[in-house]
């Protein structure tokens, strides 16, 4: 598939520069349009899209580069700490920023794995490189903008802009508000398209060396292990291989063995029909626009899987971007609509069957072996089945104090043990569960209210619980 995909990126263009490059992508992070005239290289600064290829903040990088015949450069900033991402969560990460570094070098393009905050390192770099314009990717969550802002105060004197490499259409493109739900922005995504559902020209050797090439040490990768000040107990898991290589082999597995079951089987745990793709999803190591495009070729055999996918990859991902993007609550019950917020208050006293403790959690030890196999399969594997997630978290919800304290832990669990945690859809997934956001109003009940419940029995109806018990039944 690695080649296949080499070989459609090279047939639309042999160069960036011929490629028309859709401006509305890109945005202003700072009021400085033009490139100082002793600029010496153009950079990149890595955060959320952490592959080389299908990646359009790449692209337009090199492109300006090419224009300005200037060196092109690659940074990624790495933090010490990072919303609670434990080892598991950074070695991913490490490891597929270890082939980004490689495939720089074979474009004469140059990596940097700088270690601290942005703010600190980059003026120093941009200095040192006489940089003339940073380009940056886009996340919608709180501690990447701020550290975007932080760096706009900071560098004044070069253009700083962002490209949205992760959503099909721009987030801010796509909707300029928050939105109720798949029902209000659907449209919006399906209608932008044919605008934006095109295919990624090719990252290529980049033709202009900079004299610091032969300066810059390959990355001390054990160094940058060391620096890290992290939970070093949740550690890596076997099933999932980082990087761009380990997740195209993931998709090509999908579209071999799983997308014929994914219609009828995506919301059965024990089918393993579905992608398995949000971990290389997540640090931007493989282009959910990629996964798309070659999924959307597969329409005239699978239509019905085909179209699912588009759903969850398309339009329920890109509207997890929209909420985080515009609900600064996105992670706690401020960022519930009032409907929701009153009918959980009006439950809040409500007495709850069973009250269990973060910890009593945490380590699998509640009465249904359902809810404790799904928390078992997340600390050995970092992850869940996305059904199962709704009913852990609702579970959640059920059997502890508040609801505030009910997202709290869904979100320590979530952030500590999945692959895909820190993620606006991993937010979104407990938003849902317990605060109903993108959801409606449902009959009213105790504790919940008219938040959506789910049960044990109605797992029962979908598939087979006993199986998926046995096979994570102890931790
Ligand atoms: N991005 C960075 O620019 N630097 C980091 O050190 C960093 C660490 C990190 C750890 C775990 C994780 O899940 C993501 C991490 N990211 C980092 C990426 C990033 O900011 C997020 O993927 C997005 O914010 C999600 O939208």
């Amino acid at each position: 598939l690695i080649k296949a995909i080499d070989h459609v990126r090279t047939s639309i263009c042999t160069s960036v520069e011929d490629f028309h490059f859709n401006k509305t992508r890109v945005r202003p992070m700072n009021n400085i349009n033009h490139i100082p005239k002793d600029s010496q290289t153009i950079l990149y600064w890595m955060s959320r899209d952490q592959r080389i290829q299908d990646n359009w903040a790449m692209l337009y990088a090199q492109r300006l580069a090419l224009k300005q015949q200037l060196p092109l450069h690659v940074a990624f900033c790495l933090v010490p700490t990072f919303l609670a991402a434990p080892l598991r969560a950074y070695r991913f990460m490490l490891k597929g920023l270890r082939e980004v570094e490689q495939e720089c070098q074979q474009l004469n393009i140059i990596f940097h794995l700088l270690t601290g905050q942005a703010e600190k390192v980059l003026p120093k770099f941009v200095e040192k490189y006489q940089v003339g314009t940073i380009i940056t990717d886009f996340s919608p969550l709180r501690v990447p903008r701020q550290w975007v802002e932080n760096v706009a105060k900071k560098i004044t004197t070069i253009p700083i802009v962002q490209v949205d490499a992760h959503n099909v259409v721009p987030c801010w493109y796509a909707s300029s508000k928050l939105e109720y739900g798949a029902r209000t922005i659907r449209n919006k995504l399906h209608k932008n398209m044919e605008e934006f559902f095109t295919e990624y020209p090719p990252v290529i050797k980049h033709p202009h060396t900079s004299p610091a090439h032969h300066q810059v040490k390959p990355t001390d990768w054990q160094a940058a292990d060391d620096s890290l000040q992290v939970d070093r107990t949740v550690d890596e898991v076997a099933w999932a291989v980082p990087g761009y290589t380990g997740g195209i082999e993931q998709l090509e597995s999908f579209i071999n063995e799983r997308v014929c079951n994914f219609a009828l089987g995506r919301n059965d745990p024990n089918k393993g029909a579905i992608s398995n793709l949000s971990p290389w999803i997540h640090y931007g190591q493989i282009s959910p626009q990629r996964a798309l495009l070659i999924i959307a070729k597969l329409r005239p055999k699978f239509k019905e899987a085909c179209d699912s996918f588009i759903e969850e990859a398309f339009v329920r991902r890109e509207l997890g971007d929209n909420y985080c993007y515009y609900q600064e609550n996105y992670d706690n019950i401020n960022g519930a609509w009032d409907w929701a917020k009153k009918t959980l208050n009006d439950h809040r006293n409500d007495k709850r069957t069973h009250v269990y403790s973060r910890d009593d959690l945490e380590y699998a030890r509640t009465y249904d072996k359902l809810w404790n196999a799904s928390q078992i399969q997340m600390i050995k594997e970092g992850k869940m089945h996305g059904f199962v997630r709704m009913y852990w978290a609702k579970k959640i919800l059920e059997w502890t104090n508040s609801p505030e304290e009910a997202i709290e832990i869904a979100i320590y669990l979530n952030d500590k043990y999945n692959l895909d945690g820190r993620d606006p859809n991993g937010y979104v997934g407990v938003m849902w569960s317990i605060c109903g956001i993108h959801d409606q109003g449902w009959r009213e009940r105790p504790v919940f209210g008219k938040i959506r419940y789910m049960n044990y029995d109605g797992c029962k109806r979908k598939f087979d619980v006993a199986k998926y018990e046995n096979k994570y039944s102890s931790l």
